[in-house]
């Protein structure tokens, strides 16, 4: 069995549905702190803090594999700093526990882009470099690729983890995070609304459609053990653009599409984090090659949302 932390979050809900469609339904756990509906039957309301809970339904389902992906996101844990650090480490610790106490085989962690920072070359962060955030969502995925490196060396732990981009998918919506813009807009675009954007028109972060970016999980995950070369974190890079990028980009499909900029605090944790990322390890050692780029994503997305409004109407 395999079970999903944080599954109502923007990735938890499409990577839930990805493992049912792959493994089957009865072999998918997700869990949320929040009640939600899923495909199947099976889901359980779960505080990623709460460790007794979390043995109870690893033990109760017999889980092989956790995908750990709750945690409180860059933009929301700045006003938060305490209860983003406790929730992000905490929920981490208590997932590396089920592994140290051997009774799960393998666990995704989910790192991100906001480990990066102050001492690194910002227009193309290397895989291996100083890691220096500015945010306490940041310092929270250091540490933890940390925690999954200790793990992984002190107690034979097969934790793989990536280093996400901005992730911009139809299917669910992001909450809290500094790249949820690139999703919104989108929304903005097919609503027939003018989109007022808090990041700076040239301030650029990398970011991944959410397709390639589950099939990135998938990939690595299922990569023969010895591949899997880093225990902290791969750099995982598709394309790069700033909000003018994207805007032209969506204006060609829709050309009566307007935007206006009022930059506000995440337009600071923006400009701290890669314009790019070195991501050679991850090609290297287990094959990774996204398959979207800005103008086929933006193609995909505006025909998804379309179908979706047309459906509601
Ligand atoms: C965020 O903006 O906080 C996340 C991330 C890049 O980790 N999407």
């Amino acid at each position: 069995m395999i079970l999903i932390t944080g599954a109502g979050g923007q990735i938890g809900g499409v990577l839930t549905k990805a493992l049912q469609q792959r493994y089957g339904l009865s072999h998918v756990l997700p869990t949320d702190i929040h009640a939600g509906t899923f495909d199947g039957n099976l889901f359980e309301l779960l505080d990623i803090t709460d460790v007794e809970r979390l043995r109870k339904l690893v033990v109760k389902y017999s889980v092989t594999e956790i995908y750990h992906l709750a945690a409180v996101l860059s933009a929301r844990g700045e006003s938060h700093p305490i209860p983003t650090w406790d929730i992000n480490m905490k929920g981490l610790l208590n997932v590396l526990e089920m592994g140290r106490e051997g009774l799960v085989e393998k666990i995704f962690f989910p790192s991100s882009i906001a480990v990066f920072g102050d001492e690194v070359p910002l227009d193309f962060a290397p895989q291996f470099g100083a890691l220096i955030p500015k945010t306490v969502y940041g310092i929270s995925k250091v540490a933890g690729e940390s925690w999954c490196n200790y793990y992984h060396l002190k107690y034979g732990v097969d934790v793989r983890s990536v280093r996400f981009p901005g992730i911009i998918g139809y299917e669910t919506l992001p909450g809290g995070g500094t790249t949820d813009y690139a999703v919104e807009i989108y929304h903005a675009a097919v609503k027939g609304e003018r989109f007022v954007c808090y990041i700076a028109p040239d301030v650029k972060m990398p970011m991944i459609y959410m397709k390639d970016a589950i099939r990135a999980v998938i990939e690595l995950m299922e990569a023969p053990k010895e591949r899997v070369q880093v225990r902290t974190s791969y750099n995982l890079a598709s394309m790069s653009f700033a909000p003018a990028e994207i805007y032209a980009a969506i204006k060609k499909e829709m050309p009566g599409f307007e935007i206006a900029y009022e930059p506000d605090f995440r337009d600071e944790i923006a400009r701290s984090w890669p314009d790019q990322l070195d991501d050679e390890r991850a090609r290297t050692d287990w094959m990774w090659l996204p398959e979207f780029d800005l103008e086929s994503m933006t193609k995909d997305m505006i025909l998804h949302l379309l179908e979706q409004n047309a459906e509601i109407r």
